[in-house]
């Protein structure tokens, strides 16, 4: 399904959207596509609640708790969840990560050995926040609460390695924004390596490769945190990660009110993570650090808009953002929002995120401009990602100066998310 879905009918491109998750939904998670993607990732997952918590408000509760089944003793919850049905057709997969050998994974649920931006804890919110039946919401908010709590723990302990306050991704796919031209340097000062794998369409070899072994160095290592903090060679302080992890600190204070919980802890964390982001990501933008090499990487892309999530951003530095934002990422496209400066060496249309527009970062940056009062802002982005969806369909990404429509078809947070900008 990714005909033309009709340029005016809400009512239809509401029903395509919830077909597809119906489509993706294996019982107890959404995949993120059948076929290319045939598990549980994990901030795919918080974007499937999103969508889902005014249309199927039980099965957002279900998606999340099953992604929870896969957290680690350590608070870790990994990036991907594996169904075992389809174990083999994904790579890499539990063969790689290995997590039944690792005392911290669970028991009797395989995952991956990496994280993915917190974004669970807004999505437990949004549950919250739109749910019918008050005592059925505490219910759930109190089954999260300490997987969150857990999480956003592990995070402020064993990932901040640079001790400043923010937490590190160890390696690209924690990013989430994957292939980013942001980790070409710190990739590139990884030794040479080269793997048999499956086939790839979207990396060059070299890439692929150094992925894989930055993974199985830490696999190698235990899943470490003491091999983390002195050894691992990729360690990068996200703007995006970071945003996003704010953001759900915010939203554990609120959740904290609904549950009689103290939410002094969150708030003092919002605090500590803004501090950092604007101590040590902040130069005329916010860039990624890349804690071994010891300097900013230069390279402006989506991920440095992740900040905006925060409320309290002062109003200068939204203004430069939002000057940036408009000249150098919505200007020259037609279709918003790419996700690497469209002038920059590294940018390209056609590769996944160094170039492509995505409906979950769209999303990301309609919810920053709505905390920041940027009205127009926050309805050309709805306006323009649901235009992407009905000219193209759910794709995974597309490109931003054709909309065409790349990657996976009937992708699960472009649906969801439709679902989430349909309802207001
Ligand atoms: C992409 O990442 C996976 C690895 O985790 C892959 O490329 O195979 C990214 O777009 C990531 O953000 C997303 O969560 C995942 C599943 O949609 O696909």
């Amino acid at each position: 399904m990714d005909a033309r879905l009709g340029l005016d009918d809400d009512t239809a491109l509401e029903q395509a959207a919830l077909d597809v998750l119906d489509a993706n939904w294996t019982g107890s998670a959404t995949v993120p596509a059948v076929g290319r993607y045939p598990h549980q990732w994990s901030w795919d997952s918080a974007f499937v609640a999103i969508g889902l918590a005014r249309r199927r408000w039980s099965r957002a509760c279900s998606e999340l708790l099953s992604l929870f089944a896969g957290q680690w003793s350590t608070g870790m919850v990994p990036h991907i969840v594996f169904d075992r049905a389809t174990a083999a057709a994904y790579y890499p997969g539990p063969s790689l990560w290995r997590s039944g050998d690792c005392a911290a994974a669970p028991r009797g649920t395989l995952t991956s050995g990496l994280t993915q931006p917190p974004l669970q804890a807004c999505a437990v919110w949004w549950i919250w926040r739109y749910a019918a039946d008050r005592d059925e919401a505490l219910g759930f908010v109190r089954r999260a609460w300490p997987v969150l709590v857990a999480q956003h723990r592990y995070l402020a302990s064993a990932r901040d390695l640079g001790g400043e306050g923010l937490a590190s991704i160890v390696h690209p796919w924690e990013s989430g924004l994957d292939d980013s031209p942001v980790w070409d340097a710190p990739l590139a000062a990884l030794p040479m390596v080269h793997y048999a794998h499956g086939p790839e369409e979207w990396w060059s070899d070299s890439h692929h490769d150094r992925y894989v072994w930055l993974a199985m160095r830490y696999r190698d290592a235990g899943y470490g945190a003491g091999y983390l903090r002195d050894e691992h060679p990729f360690a990068v302080e996200d703007p995006m990660f970071n945003g996003i992890w704010l953001a759900s600190c915010l939203a554990l204070a609120n959740l904290a009110e609904a549950i009689g919980a103290d939410g002094t802890p969150f708030r003092e964390a919002v605090e500590r993570i803004r501090t950092g982001l604007l101590g040590r990501l902040w130069d005329d933008a916010f860039y990624a650090r890349d804690l071994r090499a010891g300097r900013l990487i230069p390279i402006r892309t989506i991920g440095g808009f992740g900040p905006l999530l925060d409320p309290g951003m002062p109003a200068p530095i939204v203004g430069v953002l939002t000057e940036l934002l408009e000249s150098r990422f919505l200007g020259p496209s037609g279709y918003p929002v790419p996700s690497c400066e469209v002038r920059a060496l590294e940018f390209d249309r056609t590769t996944y995120w160094r170039g492509p527009s995505w409906v979950n970062t769209n999303w990301l940056l309609r919810q920053a401009a709505a905390e920041h009062g940027l009205g127009g802002l926050e309805a050309l982005l709805a306006s323009s990602t649901l235009r992407l969806v009905r000219q193209a369909g759910f794709r995974e990404c597309f490109d931003p100066f054709d909309g065409m429509g790349r990657g996976c078809r009937d992708f699960s947070w472009s649906a969801a998310l439709t679902l989430d900008l349909l309802a207001g």
